[in-house]
C-alpha cells in the first residue's frame, strides 16, 4: 500500500501530467501514432450490447478475443471445433477494418478436462500440432498476431526452465513451445508470433527473477531460430506495486538485442487497495501506466497496445480484487458510462487511440 506523502506526490505528478504542466511528448517521444490501440473483447457483448459495441468501434484499431479462442471454447471434446465465438469476433474485426490477435494456442489456463488422458509424448504432440494446424489455419492470413505460448512461467520461477506442469511439459517437456511456435508459423507464415507473460515489471526479487527467467527462455527459443516475433507483456499493474523502471529498461533492451517486439496485451490497473476518491484513484491509475509505459516506450516504440476490456463495466479485475469499501474497481480506460478516463489520457500517448 502507498504510503499518503506516497499517494500525495505521486498523485500531484499525474495531475501535472495531464493538465500539461509536463510536455505530452517527454512520454510519447518515440510517437504512437502508428501503434495501435485495442481492447479484449467479449463474444457475448458484441452486437447484444450496443454501447459497448459502439466503444469498441469508436476507439480501437485491433481487437482480441478475451474468450473464444482459448483450448476450452473451442475443443469441448476431442472430437468438435467449435468456431462460433472466435467466428463472431473475428468477423468484428474485419468488418471494422480491425487488426486481430488470437489468445491463445498453448497456456495452463481453462483446459478441457479430455486433454488430461492424453498420454505419451507422441499423442500428446499429435493433438498439439493438430490444433494449431487447424486453428491457426482457419483463421490464416487475417490475423495480425497469436498469442502462441501465455503465462510458461511457475509464479516463483528463477530459472528458464520453472515451467507451468501443463499437459505439454509432462508429456513432451519444453520442447513443446518450439513445437508450437513452428507449427503456428506454417500454419499462417503472415502472422507474428507472441510469447505472453505476467508479473514482470515490478520492484522486488519475485518480478526480477521472472524478468531473468523470461530473457533466458526467449532467448533459448531464439538462439535455436524458432519463430518467434514479439514478447508480450501482460500488464495487470497492481497500482499500489512500484514499476522497476530500471529493471524494464534492461528487459526492454534485451528483447530489443534479441530483435523481438514488445507488445503490451492485456493492460488494466487493479487498484482495489488505492484511496476510494474517484479522482484521485482515477489519476494514481493512470501514473502507473504512465510509469510502466515510458519505462518499455523509452528503448523502442511499443508494438501494440491492448487493454484487457475497455469499459469498467465489464472487468475480470472485480472476480480476484473487490475492494474492502464495497465501491466498483475502475482498472479501465473508459467509465462504465463509457467516458474516456485519464488512463485514456495516457495510452494514447504511446498508441493510436481513434475517436477521442
Ligand atoms: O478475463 C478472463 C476471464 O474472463 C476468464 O474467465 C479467465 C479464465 O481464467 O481468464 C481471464 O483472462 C486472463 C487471460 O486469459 C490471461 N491473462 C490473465 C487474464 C486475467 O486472469
Amino acid at each position: 500500500m502507498l504510503s499518503r506523502r506516497q499517494t500525495l506526490k505521486t498523485g500531484a505528478s499525474c495531475l501535472a501530467a495531464l493538465t500539461g504542466l509536463i510536455a505530452p511528448k517527454a512520454f510519447g517521444a518515440r510517437g504512437g501514432e502508428s501503434s495501435p490501440f485495442g481492447a479484449a473483447v467479449r463474444p457475448d457483448l458484441l452486437g447484444a450490447d450496443l454501447d459497448y459495441t459502439n466503444a469498441l468501434r469508436r476507439h480501437c484499431r485491433m481487437i482480441v478475443p478475451e474468450g473464444g479462442m482459448l483450448w476450452n471454447d473451442l475443443r469441448p471434446n476431442e472430437a468438435t471445433y467449435d468456431f462460433k465465438d472466435a467466428d463472431k469476433v473475428a468477423s468484428f474485426a474485419a468488418d471494422n477494418g480491425m487488426k486481430l490477435r488470437g489468445h491463445t494456442l498453448v497456456w495452463y489456463g481453462v483446459m478441457p478436462s479430455w486433454t488430461e488422458n492424453l498420454t505419451g509424448k507422441s499423442a500428446a504432440q499429435d493433438e498439439l500440432l493438430k490444433h494449431i494446424d487447424t486453428v491457426v489455419g482457419r483463421y490464416r492470413t487475417r490475423m495480425d498476431s497469436w498469442v502462441v505460448v501465455n503465462e510458461p512461467l511457475i509464479d516463483k520461477a528463477v530459472n528458464f526452465d520453472d515451467l507451468r506442469p501443463t499437459i505439454w511439459q509432462r508429456t513432451i517437456g519444453i520442447d513443446h513451445f518450439a513445437m508450437a511456435f513452428e507449427a503456428a508459423h506454417a500454419a499462417d507464415p503472415t502472422a507474428k508470433l507472441i510469447i505472453n507473460e505476467y508479473d514482470i515489471e515490478y520492484v522486488g526479487e519475485r518480478y526480477r527473477n521472472r524478468r531473468l527467467a523470461l530473457t533466458a527462455l526467449v532467448r533459448l527459443l531464439v538462439d535455436r531460430k524458432v519463430p518467434i516475433h514479439g514478447v508480450g507483456i501482460q500488464g495487470h499493474l497492481v497500482a499500489n506495486l512500484d514499476i522497476d523502471v530500471e529493471g524494464l529498461r534492461q528487459f526492454a533492451q534485451d528483447m530489443k538485442a534479441l530483435g523481438l517486439k514488445i507488445s503490451v496485451t492485456e493492460l488494466d490497473v487493479i487498484d482495489n487497495l488505492l484511496p476510494a476518491d474517484v479522482a484521485q484513484r482515477d489519476a494514481l491509475v493512470s501514473q502507473r501506466a504512465a510509469a510502466f509505459l515510458t519505462s518499455l516506450n523509452e528503448v523502442a516504440r511499443i508494438d501494440s497496445l491492448l487493454t484487457w476490456g475497455i469499459t469498467d463495466k465489464y472487468t475480470w479485475v472485480p472476480m480476484y480484487y473487490k475492494r474492502a469499501d464495497g465501491l466498483k474497481n475502475r482498472p479501465l480506460p473508459l467509465t462504465d458510462q463509457y467516458v474516456p478516463k485519464p488512463l485514456m489520457a495516457t495510452i494514447a500517448q504511446f498508441s493510436n487511440v481513434t475517436g477521442l
